[in-house]
């Protein structure tokens, strides 16, 4: 049920590293130091000034590594962003009922970018690459979660979709949920 307080949705089809928004959300690992995937485009594109702000935030809040649905926010460096916000996304398991850390995801940056003063935010699909999780799933698990969260001032959620595929899969669940 979407209310004056929940964000415009909008379906993007591209790479979210050409957007211009406020935050841009990276698919991360524990590790925040880089990968393949959405984050090893966001840290080739953006430079090195967010590897360096990764690298300080495992100094100092994050020995361990960043768990798995929590969120952070550094710098963008070069990209057409104010903030990166780093969430790391559960690997898909046929055993185990993940879904919750995956709305932990969206739930916690959209929280974290709200915190900052984002009016926009990009997402990409978490967890769908890399990871193994099953596009239609996560599509669903992400639009849900997102259409439930009051996110002032975060005006728009825009998910941006690498390929056809993942497109079609938003784009039916957003279609269900009108
Ligand atoms: N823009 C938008 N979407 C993209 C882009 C891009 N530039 N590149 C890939 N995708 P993934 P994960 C799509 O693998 O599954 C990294 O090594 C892709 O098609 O980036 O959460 C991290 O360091 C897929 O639908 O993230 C972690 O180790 C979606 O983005 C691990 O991968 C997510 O794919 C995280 O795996």
């Amino acid at each position: 049920m979407s209310t004056s307080a929940t964000p415009a949705v909008h379906l993007v089809r591209g790479d979210i590293t050409d957007q211009s928004v406020d935050v841009i959300v990276n698919a991360a690992n524990s590790s925040l130091l880089g990968g393949g995937g959405v984050d090893g485009a966001i840290h080739r594109r953006g430079g090195p000034e967010i590897l360096a702000a990764c690298r300080d935030l495992r100094a100092s809040r994050y020995g361990k590594g960043l768990p798995t649905g929590q969120a952070v926010a550094t710098t963008a460096g070069r990209l057409d962003a104010r903030w990166i916000v780093h969430t790391v996304g559960p690997v898909f398991s046929s055993a185990q009922d993940r879904s919750a850390l995956l709305a932990s995801c969206y739930r916690q940056s959209l929280r974290l970018a709200a915190g900052l003063g984002a009016k926009s935010i990009a997402f990409p699909a978490i967890s769908t690459g890399i990871y193994g999780w099953p596009m239609d799933d996560g599509a669903r698990i992400a639009v849900r979660t997102v259409l439930a969260e009051r996110a002032q001032p975060v005006q728009e959620v825009r998910f941006v979709l690498f390929d056809a595929h993942a497109y079609v899969e938003f784009e039916e669940v957003l279609a269900l949920r009108g």
